[in-house]
């Protein structure tokens, strides 16, 4: 992909919540047509219904040409045919993952400190995700809030685009896009949202995305 057709897609990535709630297929659907530019499947259970529930939202990324990324593991990815994995620090090395998926892939990594950047071998992935730069309850086990001043210092030292993280939503994405960052990737702000169409709109104008509504 090129870098700016990856910079366009990063803008408004939407990550599905395993957490009860919407099903992750009617979450994507919204975050969609409210203007979402990629989608991550993120089921941490891997349960039965990982396969038939990322299989439908494939298949709904693809009709609206929007790339499909599997959380957590490479091997699923690629028997999937998705477009891509985004991986944790713990989820093993980098390069393993690069080699699974292959060339034409997108990766992406988490890295939450300018430490953890200088550790990753950032050669094998294609973008990075920073965070928490919000308080979230999304992930209980996330990292400490890194603040935006966080966010602008890992983009500063950052040779690949950076999307930030973490208690993301249409009040404060700008700050993030002030900071340098590529895009915003969100859950709650979508996922838990009494109207997830209408606020993942309200956040596609914080992106600057312009949605088409009926
Ligand atoms: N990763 P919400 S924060 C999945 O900091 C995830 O790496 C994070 O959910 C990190 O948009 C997070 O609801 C949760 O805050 C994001």
């Amino acid at each position: 992909m090129l870098p700016e057709d990856l910079r366009k897609h990063l803008r408004f990535y939407f990550i599905t919540d395993d957490s009860g709630g919407p099903a992750p297929l009617e979450q994507a659907k919204a975050a969609i047509l409210g203007g979402a530019t990629m989608v991550q499947y993120r089921n941490k259970a891997f349960d039965g219904r990982f396969f038939e529930e990322a299989t439908a939202i494939l298949r709904l990324c693809r009709v609206n040409q929007i790339p499909f990324i599997v959380n957590d593991d490479p091997v699923l990815a690629r028997a999937l045919g998705a477009d891509g994995v985004h991986v944790g620090q713990a989820d093993g090395s980098l390069k393993t993952a690069r080699s699974i998926v292959g060339k034409n892939a997108l990766v992406g990594v988490s890295v939450s400190t300018l430490d953890e950047l200088a550790r990753t071998p950032v050669e094998f992935c294609d973008y990075i995700g920073t965070g928490p730069v919000f308080a979230t309850s999304t992930k209980p086990d996330a990292s400490p809030v890194i603040g935006v001043a966080g966010l602008k210092a890992v983009i500063d030292r950052s040779k690949k685009p950076v999307v930030a993280i973490g208690g993301i939503n249409a009040a404060n994405a700008a700050a993030c896009f002030s900071a340098g960052a590529a895009g915003v990737a969100v859950i709650s702000c979508v996922s838990r949202a009494d109207s997830p169409l209408e606020d993942a709109r309200f956040l596609a104008g914080a992106c600057g995305i312009e949605v088409f509504s009926e």
